[in-house]
């Protein structure tokens, strides 16, 4: 197969955990494409250095080598328009559910995750994991998230905007799934590959689209290593 998709992993080349990666995996199968998976760890910063990234996810299509998600969404939408459409015209405003899902679910997540993360790298790559994340921080992992159980009141309450839109319609994009649910999905995918720490209810709104978005393409993500939710 001449695609490839460059996607995190740990110890485990079978765990792919990074919710960037997971937009991208889902946007190729919402193309209808599939991609051989090329595990990449943390510290193999030389085998995406033909990309000019230090980041996966990395998409070699071809010729084309593609890295970051949201160019890679960008990239299937132009290279395979007679394919379902990831952004349906609304690609400016999902700018703002990328920024927020980046800058504000993500972080609050990796709070929950931490050292569930830490766990599953190979002893290699801990302490680049450790030094990096605990630099970011100014604190240990486990101090991160000793206090987890209080905080998920607050988290829930974070996500009330994915809550009142999901009452209101099966998926972020509306009756069908599109970019909009992938961006989101690949945060709560990252946890459930990568944590048993109960984020949601099961009956949450967020946890019922959740399943619904697992089931997507023949369970695809469901299938993947991680966490029963
Ligand atoms: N904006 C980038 C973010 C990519 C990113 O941060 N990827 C993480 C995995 S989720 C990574 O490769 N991190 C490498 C590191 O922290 O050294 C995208 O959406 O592709």
């Amino acid at each position: 197969m001449t695609r490839r998709l460059f996607e995190l992993v740990g110890a485990d080349p079978a765990r792919r955990f990074s919710p960037a990666c997971w937009r991208s995996r889902m946007a190729l199968a919402h193309k209808g494409l599939d991609a051989e998976s090329v595990p990449w760890r943390f510290t193999e910063a030389d085998a995406i250095a033909f990309a000019g990234s230090t980041t996966v996810p990395v998409l070699v299509d071809g010729d084309a080598v593609v890295a970051d998600s949201w160019r890679i969404a960008e990239y299937l939408e132009r290279a395979y328009p007679d394919r379902p459409a990831l952004f349906g015209g609304a690609q400016a405003e999902l700018r703002f559910l990328a920024a927020w899902t980046d800058t504000v679910l993500n972080p609050a997540i990796l709070r929950f995750i931490l050292t569930d993360v830490f766990a599953l790298l190979r002893p290699s790559e801990q302490p680049y994991f450790r030094e990096s994340r605990e630099r970011r921080f100014g604190t240990t992992l486990e101090a991160v998230v000793a206090d987890r159980e209080v905080r998920l009141p607050g988290f829930r309450a974070l996500i009330e905007p994915l809550r009142v839109t999901l009452r209101a319609q099966p998926f972020l994009a509306g009756d069908a799934p599109a970019y909009a649910d992938h961006i989101v999905f690949g945060s709560f995918q990252w946890a459930r590959c990568t944590s048993p720490f109960p984020l949601l209810e099961p009956d949450d709104p967020v946890a019922l689209w959740r399943g619904r978005m697992l089931d997507l393409h023949g369970g695809l993500a469901r299938r993947a290593p991680g966490h029963p939710c």
